[in-house]
């Protein structure tokens, strides 16, 4: 396998993304890193997804819609209107094109940071929550009590993170993608939503 230069994705980030993103992807990756040694996850791989989590963040939104249809990456409703939401499905992408990760779990991990997803591996949950948490991070309720939790118990710091996520989404009127709300759900129910049928 080939072993991947960390030093090396670090300068890429700097340049593919403006002052403040590129400060927030350090803060990203170094409380990823924590999260790992604190409950057993490969710290090199924590590191890995944390530094690429954004890497699409600072693309414009066509050009973000451009990638999905050239690469027949598919785009929902919701995406088409909020084409931010587009950054983790492109940034997954471009992580195996551009940054040569051949990990699925590190994929995953970038892919799945912003929604969530019933089910996640032990290393999306930190890239998750280490997203929310990370020392830059300034604006969400209940950071100080989400912070500790993180490190107690992460399934936990999962449920408050979107909890809190859907209420902000809910009172500013943003579009919400249903992902959030199942994910929500598995994790404050620990079983997935069914429809029904
Ligand atoms: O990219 P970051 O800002 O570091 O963090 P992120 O990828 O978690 O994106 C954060 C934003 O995404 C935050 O403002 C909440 C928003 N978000 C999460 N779930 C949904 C959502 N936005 C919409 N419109 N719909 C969602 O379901
Ligand atoms: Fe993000
Ligand atoms: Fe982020």
């Amino acid at each position: 396998m080939r072993t991947i230069d960390l030093k090396k994705i670090r300068k890429a980030m700097e340049k593919a993304l403006d002052a403040r993103r590129y400060e927030h992807t350090l803060g990203v990756e170094y409380t990823a890193a924590a999260l790992a040694m604190c409950h057993g996850a490969s710290i090199k791989n924590a590191q890995l997804a944390g530094l690429l989590h954004d890497c699409a963040k600072c693309l414009s939104d066509e050009k973000r819609l451009s990638l999905c249809e050239k690469h027949n990456i598919s785009v929902n409703d919701i995406e088409r209107r909020n084409p931010s939401l587009l950054h983790a499905k492109v940034g997954s992408f471009l992580a195996m094109e551009e940054y040569n990760v051949t990990d699925p779990d590190v994929i995953h991990a970038i892919l799945n940071h912003t929604t969530g997803r019933p089910g996640m591996s032990l290393l999306e949950k930190i890239v998750f929550v280490a997203d929310y948490i990370e020392p830059g991070r300034n604006k969400a309720v209940n950071l100080d009590e989400i912070r500790k939790l993180a490190f107690a118990n992460l399934d936990m710091a999962m449920i408050r993170i979107l909890e809190d996520t859907l209420q902000y989404l809910e009172e500013c009127g943003g579009d919400i993608d249903p992902m959030t709300r199942k994910t929500y759900e598995f994790y404050r129910t620990g079983k997935e939503e069914t429809d029904g049928r």
